[in-house]
């Protein structure tokens, strides 16, 4: 400490006659945050006390009022980064470089940047941002990169690619309670380290999903009814905001920017630990059933009328996800009984089920993601995710399908496509609004999620993918409109980059979105400098 105080009453003596050193605004986040105690912050603060003629000497020349190319600023970007955080930097040239590239679930996403920064706690974070904000280079913050939309976390040459992999700490409170998370976990980790310790967590289906994309878009999860969206269950976040503070949102501080960052996306800051609060571990009964496609009218039927059952069940959980290949239906149980619950006779009783993909099983949450990540093997392809809400309603289901039937048959670009419909039950609305509510303005009704995802390999179908994803979508909103059955929502988490999001989360929640980010990033380095979103600057 003694030696932090002398450094800082050393550069305090510059700062006087210097404006605008780098590396003196460095010190200043590195021994101004909270979590300055660690070794590794101490480390730091001596390391850019050793290096900081070097830094300032390239800040130089960068004159960020003049026209530099984003490919240029990003260079620079990358070339401070490396001086200041040395070994946290993947350049072009390094071995790593195209397997760091490579990680994004959609090969749209695989996209070179300038380079890749990979810092290791949040005072990292804050460093790298306060670099990225004072050269003003391009960038964009991968967590778990599934999200399927290029420039979202990921980034060309044009920016610097923050990847937040390396942050991936698992601990519980005392209380045993509330769960702390990295942004660099995956859901896997997330219910191998929660049902350890005897709790569940709530989050994904797929136990490759990143945690912290899926919980800034609020978070579709196994029982919806019982606890809401995995964000209702979130009661702390630490961030760190676009002048590099790093602080803490909760109910009590900032609670602005809490109840923003239940739905509102990357738009404050980056998240650098989400406190969870977890449940008792849940005994689940799960299956999950491939069906004749040619039965889809009685299929759609019991779907509808499943719906209907799971407004009185808040155990159920289901699916259905349809390829041209065939239907495979979900059911899922919070509970072990000793014969299948009769909410699902509607789908067991149909005579169209050919086969099973996972048997009838009595487990847990973890096994159930690992089971049903078996059943839908990734692959490397292109996709295009796209989303709606609906009221659940089994015309509407016939009259799309049929339309997808069609789709599947006129493609020419030899693309796979598939759709899901996830039940939202009205329980699960009431139980986020119970938990203090989020900001993703649902009402408080039983819905249908629906999301459509068109994968296709090789240069040619691009154009036509983006048309397919759009002409589904157009279609199934017509309809939906002139049948009274089309809800604003849509689902941040399955939207592609040709919807906006924020504007359906009503007028009163996207207000508020604005004046957080106004309050908390008043110069808008997340709307300007962010490469590509749901951000606010584009609604
Ligand atoms: C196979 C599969 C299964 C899925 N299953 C579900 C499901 O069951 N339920 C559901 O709700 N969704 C599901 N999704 C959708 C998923 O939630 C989104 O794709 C989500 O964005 C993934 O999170 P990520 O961290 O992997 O995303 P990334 O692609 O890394 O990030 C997504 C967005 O969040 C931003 N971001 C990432 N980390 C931070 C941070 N720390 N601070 C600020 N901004 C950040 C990124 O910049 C980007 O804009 C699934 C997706 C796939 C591919
Ligand atoms: C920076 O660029 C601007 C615009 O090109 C110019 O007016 C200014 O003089 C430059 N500043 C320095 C220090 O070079
Ligand atoms: C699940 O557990 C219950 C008892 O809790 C038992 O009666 C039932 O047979 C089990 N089901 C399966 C599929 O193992
Ligand atoms: C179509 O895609 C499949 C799998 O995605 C591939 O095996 C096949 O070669 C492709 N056909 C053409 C004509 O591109
Ligand atoms: C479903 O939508 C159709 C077409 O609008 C309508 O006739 C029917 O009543 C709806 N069904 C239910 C249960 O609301
Ligand atoms: C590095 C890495 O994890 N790459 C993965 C990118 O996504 C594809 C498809 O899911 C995987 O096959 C790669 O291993």
């Amino acid at each position: 400490m003694a030696r932090i105080s002398l450094v800082l009453g050393f550069l305090a003596l510059f700062s006087q006659t210097t404006f605008g050193l780098l590396s003196q605004d460095l010190i200043h986040v590195v021994s101004g945050s909270p979590v300055s105690q660690e070794t590794s912050s101490i480390t730091l603060i001596d390391h850019i006390t050793e290096v900081a003629n070097q830094i300032d000497t390239l800040m130089a020349r960068v004159n960020t009022s003049s026209a530099q190319t984003a490919e240029q600023k990003a260079s620079i970007s990358c070339t401070i980064q490396n001086i200041v955080l040395p070994g946290s930097v993947i350049f072009m040239s390094s071995v790593e470089y195209s397997v760091t590239e490579d990680i994004n679930w959609s090969e749209t996403c695989w996209l070179p940047a300038a380079c890749f920064v990979q810092p290791n706690n949040a005072v990292e974070v804050a460093v790298t941002l306060k670099v990225i904000t004072a050269v003003k280079s391009k960038f964009a913050v991968r967590g778990g990169g599934h999200n399927a939309n290029p420039g979202y976390s990921s980034i060309d040459d044009a920016g610097v690619l923050i990847d937040l992999q390396k942050m991936n700490g698992l601990a519980f409170e005392p209380n045993g309670i509330t769960m702390q998370a990295g942004p660099g976990n995956r859901w896997r980790a997330m219910y191998e380290f929660s049902e350890a310790h005897g709790r569940i967590v709530k989050g994904g289906r797929m136990e490759t999903v990143g945690i912290p994309g899926y919980l800034l878009g609020s978070g579709m999860t196994y029982f919806p009814s019982l606890q809401g969206m995995a964000a209702d269950s979130i009661v702390n976040y630490e961030i760190v905001l676009a002048d590099s503070s790093i602080i803490n949102a909760n109910a009590n501080k900032n609670s602005d920017l809490f109840l923003s960052l239940k739905g509102g996306g990357s738009n404050f800051g980056i998240v650098t630990r989400f406190d969870i609060h977890t449940y008792p571990l849940i005994h689940a009964q799960y299956a999950l059933y491939l069906y004749d496609i040619a039965d889809y009218h009685n299929i759609f039927e019991a779907t509808e009328e499943v719906q209907r059952r799971m407004e009185e069940d808040n155990k159920a959980d289901t699916f259905v996800s349809v390829s041209s290949e065939g239907m495979v239906i979900g059911m899922f149980y919070a509970d072990t009984p000793a014969e299948p619950p009769s909410i699902f006779k509607p789908f067991l009783s149909l005579d169209s089920q050919v086969s099973t993909l996972i048997p009838l099983t009595n487990g847990t949450v973890l096994s159930l993601a690992i089971s049903l990540a078996a059943a839908f093997p990734t692959y490397n392809a292109k996709r295009i995710p796209t989303t709606i809400n609906t009221l659940p309603n089994s015309t509407l289901y016939v009259s799309q399908h049929e339309r997808f039937m069609r789709m599947v048959q006129e493609n020419t670009f030899n693309a796979s496509l598939s759709y899901t419909i996830e039940p939202v039950t009205s329980a699960m609305i009431r139980e986020g609004k119970a938990r203090g509510g989020n900001s993703c303005g649902m009402s408080e009704i039983s819905q249908s999620s629906w999301s459509f995802v068109v994968e296709w390999e090789g240069e040619g179908g691009d154009t036509a993918a983006l048309q397919t994803s759009n002409s589904f979508r157009d279609a199934l909103e017509t309809t939906a409109q002139a049948d009274d059955l089309l809800l604003r929502y849509r689902f941040m988490n399955h939207a592609s980059f040709a919807q906006t999001v924020l504007d359906t989360y009503g007028p009163e929640n996207l207000d508020r979105l604005r004046s957080t980010a106004a309050t908390y990033d008043p110069r808008g380095a997340f709307q300007e400098l962010q490469n590509d979103g749901f951000l606010l600057r584009k609604v």
